[in-house]
């Protein structure tokens, strides 16, 4: 006891305590009679945040005195979740702060429960941004996230009376603890006025962008630790304030008041995160919102770089920076800008560091994601940026007549700027054009925009495409969602797994060690039970742990066919009743997803789950044999306590649709079984973990072309499958929904008179058959278990730590850094 404490940095107990207890009184003004839940979480996390400074401190400090090139990843979306458990992880300090809550008087896992996610994506593509953070801190890269606070993240979503309602995610109610905002670091961003062409000392003609209207980019950072390596890189998000030039007191009281309006129009641009996935909208505030990132990433990135550098030709040396999806494209012409009309150099030299500097990673083939800004707009909003981009497009066109020749055809696909009635730039020509690298992120998604979207374009510069299949961080999706796994894992094979992900491979011996596979298939249980529990709190429904948990989540969408699941749960419904007698294996099925809050027919198929489900609970007949589930509101938090509870993993969307899929990779890891078509990653997941241990059904990319090609009828595949019919016949004729029986119509109009764009009847018996083979397998429990411990030995792959590696390597130029963390 006589031992003294470290309060701010002390790894023991005591110390956290004193300090837990410090914050309380001296930065919450309270103690620990009178704290709240909320305060007292608060405190812990300032705790933590203290335990992070100097490791924060002294890795920037490192970078700089290194000079160590950098790595900015400019992502409008960073899906980082909770991040109390994260931080603890890495740091090692999770029993020193469980015991210290413990002593305090609180349960950890409660006050881990007061953090609200910071749900600032919309899915696959922000959770990515995230995971690579993780693994970028992890090896050792000086990488750096840079994206938007919103005020508002991803909708929250509630249920009612089985339909969609959307409700604002109002994470930042009582502030987060993790974001230090720096007054030091905050940049006017430009909009509006017009360029303006002067003639410079030496003869050259030159533009200013004048007469601009301008808001304030403030930043705030969170601190982005690695494991367990004393590494602390930074995410920053920046927040929209109004001009510190708006001078309030020379107002009159009317003036005042406009003006205070005036600064709600300004602070806007950071207010709320656009929850459409895969839909370009189009609308002038998104377009705003992506040059505030761009503008004000751009001018921190190269303020630092001129405190360590004196040329700006070494910038591609020193500094690469990754756009995630077109949305910050706009950095092509940005950089070019800056360099031309603030730097002072020519267009040769100011184009060759911009394409050396920049690359940009394709995340969908879906021709309607993909942004498409109207000259108009960017004329109005950013009108020297649409002169570069046509000074960039006129001398790309050059080059493409150069390499094929006079091709009209070819030149209209491939111009930067479409023609037409409403002339528009296209984001991801830009991209092409003015980076050095594009990568798909899966191996058939990157073959698939080589020969589609973008093929002229791989023909013209082979050279630029990558692969970089995704990947997925093993520190949150097994060792922090999935404890007993991963405990159970160390104790058989040590720890390298958690930052060497191959190492699993070890496990593949075990699969006849009768111990160790109850040891795994008792976890499971555990994990079903645990889940059960949180689904009875959170949601009042009981799910039937003995029944295969059947699990779909990811974001409503008509190719993802959360469509084919729903009917295969209304066909076993149906069988049941016919055959009360047959033996069947119990079936939990769980649905979880948002949907556009523009996109029906996506919030049809969330009524119509509820629908179905409904009418399968509420049927005694169904009683230990069939279950099905809706739950509301997913989010990260949530997936990490259904992952580790999945036997099954649904990955079914029509093949050729889904890049790559993340979620496919969690599953797997945490030993659930994959029921999918042969897309996206699943492809790469199937050749890892072997073709005995994945049920693949279904058309591949070239069924589905050649289906289409020989004229696909829906209605041939309705009447020839009995089971099939007899569902669609009942949504159609309001078996679900006896109250309003034409509800559903539009789902069945767009399967038969439609023909099923997404192909759910052509793949349905597949699918019916692929199901029977998870019965099957999953009544010999002891061969179940063997395919699902496959899956977890054998998907070290799908590590983010490797696909950053390859990154790393093969687009950013800085392998010699890697490793270092891991030591
Ligand atoms: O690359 C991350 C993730 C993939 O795993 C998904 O397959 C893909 O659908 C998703 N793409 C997007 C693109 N949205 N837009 N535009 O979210 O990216």
């Amino acid at each position: 006891t006589s031992k003294k404490l470290n309060v701010k940095t002390g790894m023991d107990t005591e110390s956290i305590k004193a300090d837990i207890l410090s914050h309380l009184r001296y930065s919450l003004a309270t103690d620990i009679e009178t704290a709240n839940k909320k305060e007292f979480y608060k405190s812990v996390v300032l705790s933590v945040m203290d335990r992070l400074h100097d490791s924060w401190l002294n890795t920037q400090k490192e970078y700089r005195e290194k000079k160590t090139k950098k790595i900015y990843y400019i992502s409008m979306e960073f899906l980082i979740g909770r991040l109390l458990d994260n931080a603890l992880v890495n740091l090692n300090l999770e029993q020193e702060f469980r015991d210290a809550c413990k002593d305090l008087g609180y349960d950890y896992e409660e006050i881990r429960d007061i953090e609200n996610d910071a749900a600032l994506g919309n899915g696959g593509l922000g959770r990515l941004a995230a995971c690579f953070l993780d693994s970028m801190a992890t090896l050792g890269l000086a990488g750096f996230g840079y994206g938007i606070k919103y005020d508002y993240g991803i909708f929250k979503q509630k249920i009612h009376d089985g339909y969609q309602i959307e409700r604002p995610d109002d994470w930042l109610r009582f502030g987060t603890p993790w974001a230090t905002t720096r007054p030091s670091v905050m940049y006017p961003v430009r909009f509006y006025g017009r360029s303006v062409p002067y003639t410079d000392e030496d003869g050259h003609l030159r533009f200013k962008w004048e007469n601009t209207q301008h808001v304030y980019a403030l930043a705030n950072d969170i601190p982005m630790p690695g494991f367990r390596n004393g590494v602390v890189n930074n995410l920053r998000l920046w927040k929209a304030t109004s001009p510190k030039s708006l001078d309030l007191t020379s107002f009159n009281q009317g003036e005042y008041i406009n003006a205070v309006r005036d600064i709600e129009l300004h602070e806007n641009i950071s207010r709320v995160l656009y929850p459409n996935d895969k839909i370009f909208v189009g609308q002038e505030l998104r377009l705003k919102q992506e040059y505030f990132l761009v503008s004000s990433t751009l001018q921190d990135i190269l303020r630092e770089y001129k405190q360590q550098h004196d040329d700006l030709r070494d910038l591609p040396k020193y500094v690469a920076i990754q756009c995630n999806d077109t949305h910050p494209n706009l950095a092509v012409p940005d950089l070019m800008r800056i360099l031309m009309d603030e730097e002072g150099f020519d267009w040769e030299t100011s184009w060759d560091i911009t394409v050396k500097t920049l690359s940009y990673t394709n995340h969908t083939v879906l021709p309607e994601a993909l942004e498409k800004w109207p000259v108009s707009m960017l004329r109005n909003l950013l009108p020297r940026h649409l002169q570069i981009i046509y000074e960039i497009n006129k001398r790309f066109i050059n080059k493409v007549h150069e390499h094929f020749g006079d091709d009209v055809n070819r030149v209209r696909r491939m111009s930067i700027i479409s023609e037409g009635e409403q002339p528009s730039v296209q984001m991801a020509n830009l991209g092409i054009v003015g980076t050095h690298k594009v990568n798909g992120v899966a191996a058939l998604h990157t073959d698939l925009i080589k020969k589609t979207i973008f093929r002229d374009f791989f023909e013209m510069y082979p050279e630029r495409f990558t692969n970089k299949t995704n990947g997925i961080t093993p520190r949150r999706w097994l060792k922090q969602c999935n404890k007993p796994l991963a405990d159970l894992i160390t104790s058989e094979i040590g720890d390298s797994w958690i930052t060497h992900l191959s190492d699993l491979r070890k496990l593949d011996d075990k699969v006849n060690d009768k111990k160790f596979m109850k040891k795994y298939s008792d976890i499971k249980q555990q994990n079903k039970e645990r889940l059960a529990a949180y689904v009875k709190e959170n949601y009042g429904f009981e799910l039937n742990t003995k029944a295969i948990f059947d699990i779909q989540i990811k974001r409503i969408h008509e190719y993802k066919r959360q469509l084919m699941l729903a009917i295969y749960a209304a066909a076993q419904y149906n069988y049941i009743k016919a055959n009360p007698d047959a033996p069947v294996v119990p079936r939990t099925i769980i649905f979880a997803g948002k949907a556009a809050p523009g996109y029906a027919m996506a919030k049809m198929f969330i009524k119509l789950i509820n629908s179905i489900s409904d009418k399968i609970n509420n049927d005694p007949d169904m009683e230990g044999k069939l279950q099905c589930f809706f739950l509301d509101n997913y989010s990260v938090t949530l997936a990490e306590q259904l992952i580790p509870a999945a036997d099954v993993s649904e990955q079914i969307s029509t093949a050729g649709m889904e890049a790559s899929g993340t979620g496919n990779m969690k599953f797997a890891l945490n030993g659930a079984v994959t029921i999918g078509t042969l897309d996206g990653a699943n492809v790469e997941i199937k050749e890892e973990v072997g073709d005995e241990n994945i049920i693949i059904f279904g058309l591949t990319v070239e069924g589905v072309e050649e289906l289409r090609r020989s004229g696909y009828s829906s209605w041939e595949y309705y009447n020839a499958d009995k089971a099939l019919k007899q569902v669609i016949d009942q949504i159609r004729d309001g078996f679900f929904e006896p109250d309003h029986p034409s509800l559903f119509h539009t789902i069945t109009n767009s399967l038969l008179d439609g023909n099923d764009y997404f192909l759910v009847l052509a793949d349905y018996p597949a699918y019916a058959e692929a199901q029977k083979e998870v019965d099957a397998l999953y009544s010999k429990p002891d061969e179940w278990f063997k395919v699902a411990l496959y899956n977890t030995a054998r998907v070290g792959k799908f590590s983010s730590d490797r696909t950053i590696s390859d990154y790393a390597t093969d687009i950013w130029g800085c392998e010699d850094q890697l490793n270092k963390g891991r030591e």
